[in-house]
């Protein structure tokens, strides 16, 4: 056993102590903890500059935001949406008595392949919801002319895409802005992190409003109740850490941007290891590292998860199982793995590795060693053709 500490897929950043303790005070000073209280207001504002967005709802998670959203625009009877992703997509339709439609993912991306959305569409489907995995964008703008030509809503899970832009009439434009709402998530494994947090990006002020009332039991003011809303508030706690995480966050993703090109430097002609192609003109947040370990990999996906757990690595397969492998989806016709062919190869060759700003250098490429000696006996048969049955392996 050795006495090395782990090193996880993530590791949150924390501003220091410190430099909290003064919004702390005027917390306990001001004894206001909830509600709408000065620091949530002003960290939406702060959000809505360093986003580039003009509307922003906090929330105390991105699962109930991903429900109240829902709510808001009213949606009902099916939903396309994706099986590649993290199973609170899901869940927040079924929380609305909303069937999830399960669409394929296409092969670059990982994102939902708009070419599978007009199939799946039927008399009951009122809404899109796909999500930038990984924080890579969607097509959004076939999403987009989908939605408008079978007059659909288009919710984005946009839980790992804070910060992303792309470029548009000349400008790097937020990617949060597309489609009729999206959710941020602000969890601890996040790239920008309130311990718990999450967000919905609105287009206007009255809908922002809707949300806001309904994140709040549905109150209007002392008297009124308008829907039957839930209690989604984030605290002024979370508020305030985030007001100050702000000021760090450009920094950290920039180290995560440096730690992603040493993997890539490292990775990249080692057989089998496969790294998503970045897209063009967009500015990352390179949230999540994942590799997908093809068939000519040697020790394969699993192989290679459990060495690097021998190794003190806890890489993550993210996101495997499909969302519709779990037992309260697999009975839906979407679900049917023969439908699903390039969500489902993803899902077992996929590896999500360590990146967060505080790994260190010498890390990367003990990790990135340890992947490349599960790919051995792929190369020695590379320079062995004489046994050609066993590369077809
Ligand atoms: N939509 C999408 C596409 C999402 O990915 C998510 C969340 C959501 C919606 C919902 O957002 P929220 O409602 O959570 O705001 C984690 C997160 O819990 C989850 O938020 C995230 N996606 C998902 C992809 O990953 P787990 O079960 O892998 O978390 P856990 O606890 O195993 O954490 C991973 C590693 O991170 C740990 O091994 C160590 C490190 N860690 C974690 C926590 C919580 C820390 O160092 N400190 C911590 O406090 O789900």
């Amino acid at each position: 056993m050795s006495a090395r500490k782990p090193i996880y897929v993530t590791q949150p950043e924390l501003p220091p102590l410190e430099e909290f303790m003064p919004y702390l005070q005027k917390i306990w000073d001001s004894k206001v903890l909830t509600n709408a209280g000065p620091f949530h207001r002003m960290f939406e504002d702060a959000l809505c500059q360093h986003l580039g967005v003009k509307h922003i709802s906090l929330f105390t998670n991105a699962t109930i935001a991903l429900v109240t959203a829902l709510q808001s625009l009213r949606i009902t009877g099916e939903v396309i949406t994706t099986p590649y992703s993290f199973v609170a997509t899901a869940h927040s339709l079924m929380w609305n008595g909303i069937k999830p439609v399960f669409v394929d993912v296409d092969p670059v991306t990982l994102n939902m392949d708009p070419a599978r959305i007009e199939a799946a569409i039927t008399p009951q489907t009122t809404a899109i919801m796909p999500i930038h995995c990984y924080g890579t964008p969607c097509d959004v703008d076939a999403i987009q002319r989908i939605a408008d030509n079978y007059n659909l809503k288009v919710i984005y899970d946009a839980a790992h895409a804070f910060g992303v832009r792309r470029s548009e009439e000349g400008e790097m434009r937020s990617i949060l802005t597309h489609g009729d709402l999206s959710v941020l998530s602000f969890h601890a494994t996040k790239v920008f992190n309130t311990f718990e947090g999450g967000a919905i990006i609105c287009p206007d002020a009255k809908t922002k409003q809707r949300i806001d009332h309904l994140k709040n039991f549905g109150f209007v003011n002392e008297t009124t109740v308008v829907a039957t809303g839930i209690n989604g508030k984030m605290s002024e706690f979370n508020a305030a850490l985030g007001l100050l995480q702000l000021k760090h966050v450009d920094n950290a993703i920039a180290r995560r941007g440096a730690i992603e090109d040493r993997y890539r430097q490292l990775l990249r002609d080692v057989p089998g290891v496969r790294m998503l192609t970045r897209s063009a003109g967009t500015t990352p947040n390179h949230s999540y590292l994942p590799v997908l370990l093809g068939p000519d990999y040697a020790l394969g996906r699993d192989g290679l998860y459990h060495r690097l757990r021998e190794h003190d690595v806890m890489a993550r397969r993210y996101f495997h199982p499909l969302i519709s492998d779990f037992p309260m989806y697999r009975g839906l016709a979407s679900a049917d793995p023969a439908g699903l062919p390039v969500a489902r190869r993803a899902a077992d060759q996929v590896l999500c590795l360590p990146i967060y700003p505080s790994l260190e250098d010498e890390d990367v490429v003990r990790i990135a060693d340890i992947i490349r000696s599960g790919a051995v006996r792929a190369c020695e048969l590379d320079v062995e053709p004489a046994v050609p049955e066993l590369l077809a392996h």
